[in-house]
């Protein structure tokens, strides 16, 4: 029997790469969006996958828009991607980030709960819960200390998950990733905006970029091996959490150095604090600059992520190291043009 997934956040990086994944399972795949979200298809596009899925509106904020989903559709599986994901954005709209990233899930669940069919759910929880982190590595049974509205909410979607299927005994299960990267991520994202911006300098279409705090450190893996974590969770006999990351860390600073190197510029760093620059020392010119604007005012300096759990237990590992992540998504920026936005 073809199974039936509902994705919500689709034209997102996640989105976009689990619906390839469950498309060649033979899935059939609902993928939603909010209104305002509709004309971000290029990830489908580029994938080559956008005529294949079936596209709905629905707005995670309004129970109506998903009971009529689920009355209109069979669902087997729900993945629930869509969320106001950009961390720095929450701070100043915690009240949206609340309503969409906390009360999204439950909004799902309790429509789940009041459905006849057994239906599966995963939550996208976060690395970011850990915030200050209280241990390194974390892992499933480490404390959250979250910093960000955006953290506090994925925190009250992760305890929702849980209660739901200690409570009322549904299929309801969290994937605990840390930052995932690829050609598909945000360019609003640390890293995308660094392989793109650098690109673009190399192209001569742009002079410099800004960063803000380069010593903050992330567990960096590729999102094309993270959503087969992700359906592999689904498919467990009994839903449980689990981390998934590579364990390794490095800083927004290694990340540039690493680009840099991938896109052949030969550079040095000059300075310190709001002062530090990265100097192309072929021409003298400044390529890379510290502004306050892009500091949080809460930052969460180290995640490094253990996921032993997930290599026991569904039998995964990443695929694509930190050296290779780089590399493609370098690649992806300089070389390609098809990516539109
Ligand atoms: P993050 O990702 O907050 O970890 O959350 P992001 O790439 O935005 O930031 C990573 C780190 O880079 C520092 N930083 C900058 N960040 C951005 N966006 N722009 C900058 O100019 C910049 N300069 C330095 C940040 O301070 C931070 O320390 C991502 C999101 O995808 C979440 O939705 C997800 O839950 C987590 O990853 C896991």
């Amino acid at each position: 029997m073809r199974k039936t997934a509902l994705i919500t956040g689709i034209s997102g990086q996640d989105g976009a790469y689990l619906a390839k994944y469950l498309l060649k399972k033979k899935y059939k795949v609902i993928g939603t969006d909010r209104r305002s979200a509709r004309n971000t298809n290029w990830r489908l596009r580029y994938l080559g996958i956008d005529k294949e899925i079936l596209r709905e509106e629905m707005e995670l904020g309004e129970i109506n828009e998903i009971n009529r989903l689920f009355e209109k559709y069979k669902i087997d599986e729900v993945y629930n991607f869509a969320a106001q994901s950009f961390v720095s954005t929450s701070f100043n709209s915690p009240l949206t980030t609340s309503n969409v990233t906390a009360l999204g899930p439950l909004r799902i669940l309790e429509v789940i709960r009041n459905q006849k069919n057994k239906i599966k759910f995963y939550q996208a929880s976060s690395s970011e819960m850990y915030g200050k982190v209280i241990e390194t590595p974390q892992n499933e049974k480490t404390p959250f200390y979250p910093r960000s509205p955006y953290a506090v909410s994925k925190l009250y979607g992760h305890f929702m998950v849980r209660n739901y299927r200690e409570s009322y005994n549904i299929f309801a299960t969290s994937g605990i990733l840390f930052n995932h990267e690829s050609p598909l991520r945000g360019e609003e994202f640390v890293t995308r905006k660094i392989t793109l911006g650098l690109s673009k300098i190399k192209k001569g279409e742009l002079n410099y970029l800004e960063l803000g705090n380069i010593y903050a450190k992330r567990d960096w893996g590729y999102a094309g091996d993270y959503v087969e974590a992700i359906w592999k969770m689904m498919q467990q006999r009994k839903p449980e959490d689990f981390v998934i990351s590579t364990g390794k860390t490095y800083s927004i600073k290694d990340f540039i150095n690493e680009s840099v190197k991938c896109l052949g510029l030969k550079c040095k760093w000059k300075g310190r604090g709001m002062k530090e620059v990265l100097i192309n020392t072929k021409n003298n010119k400044v390529i890379i600059k510290i502004n306050k604007k892009f500091f949080r005012p809460a930052e969460v300096d180290l995640l490094q992520g253990d996921a032993s759990k997930a290599k026991k237990m569904i039998k995964w590992r990443p695929k694509i190291n930190f050296k290779q992540l780089v590399k493609m998504m370098i690649e992806s920026d300089f070389y390609r043009s098809d990516i539109k936005f």
